[in-house]
């Protein structure tokens, strides 16, 4: 199988297991473990943040910031394709209590005039600003790298206001190295930061929540109310210390094997690819080549190729750590074959 579903697909290779078996372990609720310790410093360093924590979700990270820097009532401002707003159940309402007012990016960057304008002022009728969220790669819009100077710019309009920003970085590793930009110059613009270890980055399991001290002091409290206080983690940790120590670079064949593949779809008559393909993620627009969105995915996975539905008419191509540069040329064919048959 060609599993191109979602960069979330990878499984841990031999280095990331023998780390596993190797990993010193303690109790993590009482911050004896020193491998989630030493992930947790690597990660913190990174970012330039003073602090972060090791979480075991990407949901679980951007639900805990919410937690942390949200009251019940407050609206939280997000773009209106983010995974936080589409794909994670509902739950900043269900357990930060806040509502959602989401913004029309383009290519995943909310216009920073339009933030201030959502921005609420003092009306007893109106809820308060509490948060405002980015999310960069911005998984709908095709992993597009969410420029630096528009985060600045958000942040600039959130200081004024008083209002933290938070970033569901995911695949913010991808925008780090696809932009040829440090993570810590995104990371600057922001009050917390989450990124996915089992993205991209190749880890089985977990992901960072960074910010300030006193930030992390109130996350792990609320990962501990969530039932996320993992004791002996370090098992799990890692495989995470890899994937920081060696897995970054390479993400760079994951986005030239999207460019490829790219390329070759593009030339496929019926198809056309919608997204600039910034880093790991092509969208496919498939309404001119006669196939239904579940009849393309079906008969793909028929040809031992697994893609998925993203939206009306819309197929998701994401390359990962478990495809090479021959998959490419592979999937290339069968999609032909499927689309001329
Ligand atoms: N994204 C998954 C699905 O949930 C759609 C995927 O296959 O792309 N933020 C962003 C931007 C994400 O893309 C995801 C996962 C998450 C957060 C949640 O991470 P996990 O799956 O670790 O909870």
């Amino acid at each position: 199988m060609i599993d191109l579903r979602s960069d979330t697909v990878t499984k841990p290779d031999e280095r990331m297991r023998k780390a596993m078996y190797e990993a010193e372990v303690g109790d993590d609720v009482y911050g004896e473990d020193p491998t989630v310790n030493k992930l947790e410093e690597m990660a913190a360093a990174l970012l330039g943040k003073e602090d972060a924590l090791f979480v075991t979700s990407g949901t679980q990270g951007n639900q805990i910031a919410g937690l942390v820097h949200c009251l019940p009532g407050q609206e939280v401002i997000m773009e209106s394709q983010a995974h936080i707003f589409l794909y994670e159940a509902a739950a900043l309402s269900a357990f930060s209590g806040v509502q959602i007012k989401t913004i029309d990016g383009e290519n995943g960057a909310m216009n920073p005039a339009e933030v201030e304008a959502a921005v609420r002022g003092e009306d007893i009728h109106q809820p308060e600003t509490g948060l405002i969220c980015i999310e960069n790669t911005h998984n709908k819009a095709g992993g597009a790298v969410v420029p630096l100077e528009n985060m600045e710019a958000i942040y600039q309009v959130a200081k004024q206001n008083d209002i933290p920003v938070h970033l569901d970085g995911a695949r913010l590793f991808n925008a780090s190295v696809a932009s040829k930009t440090p993570i810590k110059e995104f990371a600057k613009y922001t009050d917390s930061v989450q990124f996915c270890l089992s993205k991209g980055l190749g880890a089985p399991v977990g992901s960072i929540i960074a910010g300030s001290s006193e930030f992390i002091t109130h996350a792990r409290k609320w990962r501990k109310r969530l039932g996320g206080g993992l004791r002996q983690v370090g098992v799990l940790a890692a495989p995470g210390i890899i994937a920081l120590e060696e897995n970054i670079v390479r993400l760079q064949n994951d986005h030239a094997n999207a460019k490829h593949l790219a390329e070759g779809l593009q030339a496929i008559e019926g198809l056309t690819i919608k997204n600039s393909v910034d880093t790991n993620i092509i969208l496919v627009d498939i309404s001119n080549c006669g196939l239904s969105t579940d009849a393309f995915v079906h008969q793909l996975k028929n040809h031992d190729i697994l893609t998925g539905a993203f939206g009306p008419n819309t197929i998701r191509f994401v390359t990962n750590n478990g495809i090479c540069e021959e998959d490419i040329g592979t999937v290339v064919v069968k999609v032909k074959k499927i689309v001329k048959a």
